[in-house]
């Protein structure tokens, strides 16, 4: 059967041809969607503008708080940004690809990632955003890899167990060292940042992998924590999870209304040792300046305890504020 297309079609078709970004693609092939004859004869070409629009939206999502200006910088998002720092073919786009939604290209030869790409990892009621980064290695690194590094909260340097995993380590830490980026000595001077940083050992599924993590394990500095992993099987993902959580340093606090229950679904973050006032801020600028005091229901305190603005915040308070009812500007 033929397809009967019309005139205003071929005109949207021309539009998507000409597109340069993704929202105009997406628009053109809408529109040619909605154009098009729909009867037996277009079915097929329906389904192929259905699946490329699907691909774009994806594509759209996933490039979502990546600039691109002179290099890269992804904004933050969630609960804490962790950087994914290593050698290349460690795996950290597998890792990236497995705790999120966003789908990094992984292969089985380095170099692979040339661009941020970040993804929401769910933990509890909340979800901590995981950055895939190019490999670090002795060649060229661009320096907006560095800066996205300087400014995210926490580093997950990966290493891998099927190739010399201290070799890796010392080569990245150097590199870093370099830029002025410290993980493991607290370096000064100006521009100097350290970093947290925790070690991820992958392929632990491969065999040997478990002598290999043992003797690093032995040889490597001791202050920076282990954890391994593999990423096919999940093993070792879920105290992933966890680490990062607790090394963020943060806690997840809760509001109400007075004579209502909290919302445990949706915390607010802050950083461990926020107090009452940061969290008012945090809700709205007046609302702080008409701050009276807050009640508090947490395991610090007695149910309901009467607190002041400076009082110190814990992991799973719930606060009730009492506010000034008048109008009137500070
Ligand atoms: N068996 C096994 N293979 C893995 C594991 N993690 C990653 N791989 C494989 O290792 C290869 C490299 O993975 P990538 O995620 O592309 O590595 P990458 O660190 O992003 O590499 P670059 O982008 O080059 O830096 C791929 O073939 C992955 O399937 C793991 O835990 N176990
Ligand atoms: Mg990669």
């Amino acid at each position: 059967m033929p397809a009967n297309l019309t005139p205003q079609y071929f005109e949207a078709e021309r539009k998507y041809r000409a597109a340069k970004e993704i929202p105009e693609k997406i628009a053109a092939l809408e529109e040619m969607l909605t154009v098009m004859p729909k009867h037996k004869g277009t079915d097929r070409l329906q389904g192929d503008l259905k699946r490329k629009i699907a691909k774009l939206k994806a594509e759209a999502q996933r490039k979502k708080g990546v600039k691109r200006q002179f290099g890269y910088r992804v904004d933050p998002e969630g609960a804490g940004q962790v950087v994914l720092v290593g050698a290349p073919n460690t795996g950290k786009s597998a890792l990236v690809a497995r705790l999120t939604k966003a789908q990094p290209e992984v292969a089985p030869y380095p170099f692979t990632t040339r661009a941020p790409t970040p993804g929401m990892m769910p933990f509890e009621n909340t979800a901590i955003q995981v950055v895939d980064l190019p490999p670090i290695s002795e060649g060229y690194v661009e320096s907006w890899v560095y800066d996205v590094i300087r400014r995210a909260d926490l580093v997950l340097l990966v290493v891998d167990l099927a190739a010399d995993p201290l070799a890796q380590l010392k080569a990245v830490e150097a590199i870093l060292r370099q830029n002025k980026i410290g993980l493991l000595e607290e370096g000064e001077g100006s521009g100097w940042l350290n970093k947290r940083a925790i070690v991820l050992a992958t392929k632990l599924d491969l065999p040997e992998a478990q002598e290999t993590l043992e003797l690093f394990g032995e040889l490597m500095p001791s202050r920076l924590p282990l954890l391994a992993a593999s990423i096919p099987s999940g093993e070792g993902l879920e105290e992933l999870a966890q680490r990062l959580y607790q090394a963020l340093e943060i806690i997840r606090v809760y509001t109400k209304a007075p004579g209502k229950e909290a919302d445990r679904g949706s915390p607010f973050v802050l950083p461990a040792g926020a107090t009452v006032e940061e969290l008012a801020g945090r809700i709205h600028k007046d609302f702080l300046g008409r701050l009276k005091y807050a009640k508090v229901w947490g395991r610090q305190t007695f149910q309901g305890q009467m607190v002041q603005r400076d009082y110190t915040l814990h992991e799973g308070d719930i606060v009730e504020f009492h506010i000034d009812q008048r109008q009137e500007a500070s």
